[in-house]
């Protein structure tokens, strides 16, 4: 599909603050005169928000498998990305992402440690060359991070996991950020002040190129 507005995506560990960066995203591009769509992964239609309460509270009784999760992550991002995020891009709207592609790559790549190939096909099946125009990576300790998510109150299914799990996980997000050119990193263990201020040059770096 043909698309003119531009596709940027927030991606983090838990607490690592993308909710204050979404605002700061949202008001910024806003005041450069383009129409905003916000959307969160998994969730951001009817069907993708019932997978999002599966994977993060389990299935009544039942514990959601590894497999399962992987599966439903990709089932959740196909729904979004032909339903909302392309029909909005293609109207020359900006769509901005709280998570995309790269945390099922960084949870369930590096956190779940399923190969990284598997993945590939699934992105492939899903995304095909779709990619996100900007990424802005929140960078947390984990430690940090789930204390500050613990403070919000109750951990979900996934926030539960061991510590080494959101370790790994940091570290493939750190290796997927070096990678991409069209990633920035932002060091969040710093104050919220300072953290707003990293944001706004950013987003006011991309939108003058
Ligand atoms: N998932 C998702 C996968 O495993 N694979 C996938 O493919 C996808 C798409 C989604 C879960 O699903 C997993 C990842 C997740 O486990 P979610 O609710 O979308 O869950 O994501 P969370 O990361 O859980 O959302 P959080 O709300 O915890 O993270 P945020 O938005 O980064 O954190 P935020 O902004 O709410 O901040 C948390 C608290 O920290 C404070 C804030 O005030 C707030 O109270 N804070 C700071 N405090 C001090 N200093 C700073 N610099 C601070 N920044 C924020």
């Amino acid at each position: 599909m043909q698309t003119s507005g531009k596709f940027i995506v927030i991606e983090g560990l838990e607490g690592a603050g993308k909710s204050s960066a979404v605002a700061i995203l949202t008001q910024a591009i806003q005041a450069a005169g383009h129409t905003v769509v916000n959307t969160r992964e998994p969730g951001g239609t009817a069907m993708a928000e019932a997978i999002r309460d599966v994977v993060k509270h389990d299935w009544k009784d039942e514990k959601v498998t590894v497999e399962a999760e992987l599966l439903l992550m990709y089932a959740s991002r196909a729904q979004l990305v032909q339903n909302v995020i392309l029909p909005n891009l293609a109207k020359g709207y900006w769509v901005l992402g709280d998570r995309h592609d790269m945390s099922s790559q960084a949870y369930q790549g590096g956190g779940r440690q399923i190969d990284q190939h598997m993945i590939e096909s699934l992105r492939a099946i899903t995304l095909r060359d779709f990619k996100p125009d900007f990424t802005l990576y929140m960078d947390v300790e984990p430690k940090e991070g789930l204390k500050r998510a613990k403070g919000r109150g109750e951990l979900d299914r996934i926030e539960q996991e061991e510590l080494s799990f959101f370790e790994r996980t940091r570290e493939r997000y750190l290796q997927l950020a070096q990678q991409d050119p069209n990633c920035e990193v932002i060091n969040t263990m710093q104050s919220m002040q300072a953290v707003h201020n990293d944001v706004e040059i950013c987003i006011k770096q991309f939108l003058e190129n």
